[in-house]
């Protein structure tokens, strides 16, 4: 069976607190659509999109942040774009939805115009919430929107780094899918070379089990300072989920109103692994995983977003990303679940 792989997938960061940064974010966008080969209609559409996302930042937030993405999906291409803000949120998004609708102080017609031009879009806002939007713009929506799987992610580095010592990698088929998490010590280029060492591993065996992932790997990444690494492998047909951990990477279940967190050793792979334990859980369809390094705290509790465990998983990961960064590390948050069908 064809397996899928999804791995690199960072993102650049842009702070927007002033018009001036409007433009800045439009061209890296630009130039992501470009290198995608995408055609000019969806770069168009990809270029009014940020700009639309971040004049509604500045309008109603004041400041707040844009990431992009360039995205793969089997023979589809696109750019994904992501507007964060912690402002006082939209309190009727039903009426501020609506084209046309327009007066002071709501989100008038550019959320009309974002969810049209985009084929991925989703929202989280509310009174006190902030606003967090999800867009994906594709060259064929229809193949990059099939198959059993939906993830998200945001991989971002530490303030002041270009290069981000976090990597992830999803390698699935229509009945599993395997994932990592890897965290490569410290920061910068020497970081990346553990962490990606790690996903190779995935990228190489995609069927691997996560304790013989997390062997090979300590094996792999002998030559390199080591990494926090977890691997999640998920099987719907045998319902049933393993996971196997080494340092500090969370994985967490969440399953209507359930939370399992599951339990990771400590070490380093490459270094210093002395037990490994791989750990199995029922998987149920509806679920979603949640793994991420310790750039981000643990102390999110999605019961806290009402609604957000339904939207799609890169905007889970956005407002996670948002509200729990530690902001002195790079981090990263992966969100997967089998795809709703609408
Ligand atoms: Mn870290």
């Amino acid at each position: 069976m064809e397996t899928l792989l999804s791995t690199g997938g960072r993102q650049q960061a842009f702070a927007i607190d002033e018009a001036s940064q409007i433009a800045v974010v439009r061209r890296s966008g630009s130039d992501i659509a470009r290198k995608q080969g995408l055609d000019e209609t969806v770069a168009g559409k990809v270029s009014l999109a940020i700009t639309e996302a971040a004049t509604n930042i500045l309008k109603h937030a004041g400041h707040g942040e844009i990431l992009l993405r360039p995205l793969a999906s089997g023979n589809a291409a696109g750019v994904e774009i992501i507007a964060l803000d912690k402002g006082p949120g939209i309190v009727n998004l039903g009426l501020n939805m609506q084209d046309g609708v327009s007066s002071s102080g709501t989100y008038g017609v550019g959320l009309g115009a974002m969810r049209r031009m985009a084929d991925e879009f989703d929202i989280f806002t509310g009174s006190g919430l902030g606003t967090a939007i999800y867009m994906a713009l594709w060259d064929k929506p229809e193949n990059a929107q099939a198959g059993t799987w939906q993830s998200g992610a945001v991989c971002l580095p530490i303030a002041g780094e270009d290069i981000c010592g976090d990597a992830w990698a999803i390698a699935s088929d229509p009945t599993t899918a395997t994932v990592m998490v890897a965290d490569g010590l410290g920061h910068g280029i020497q970081a990346a070379e553990a962490s990606e060492a790690a996903i190779a591993y995935v990228a190489s065996f995609p069927d691997a089990m996560p304790e013989t992932a997390l062997w090979e790997s300590h094996a792999a990444l002998r030559a390199t300072r080591g990494a926090a690494v977890a691997v999640t492998r998920i099987d719907t047909l045998a319902e049933e989920m393993r996971f196997c951990g080494i340092g500090n990477i969370a994985a967490v279940v969440q399953s209507g109103g359930t939370r399992r967190q599951l339990v990771s050793h400590s070490g380093i792979v490459g270094s210093n692994m002395r037990k490994l334990q791989e750990f199995s859980l029922e998987w149920q369809t509806g679920a979603s995983l949640i793994m991420h390094s310790d750039g981000l705290g643990t102390r999110w509790h999605l019961e806290q977003y009402p609604g957000l465990v339904l939207a799609h998983p890169g905007l889970i990961a956005a407002v996670l990303y948002r509200d729990f960064a530690r902001g002195r590390d790079d981090v990263t948050v992966l969100v997967l679940r089998e795809r709703t069908q609408h």
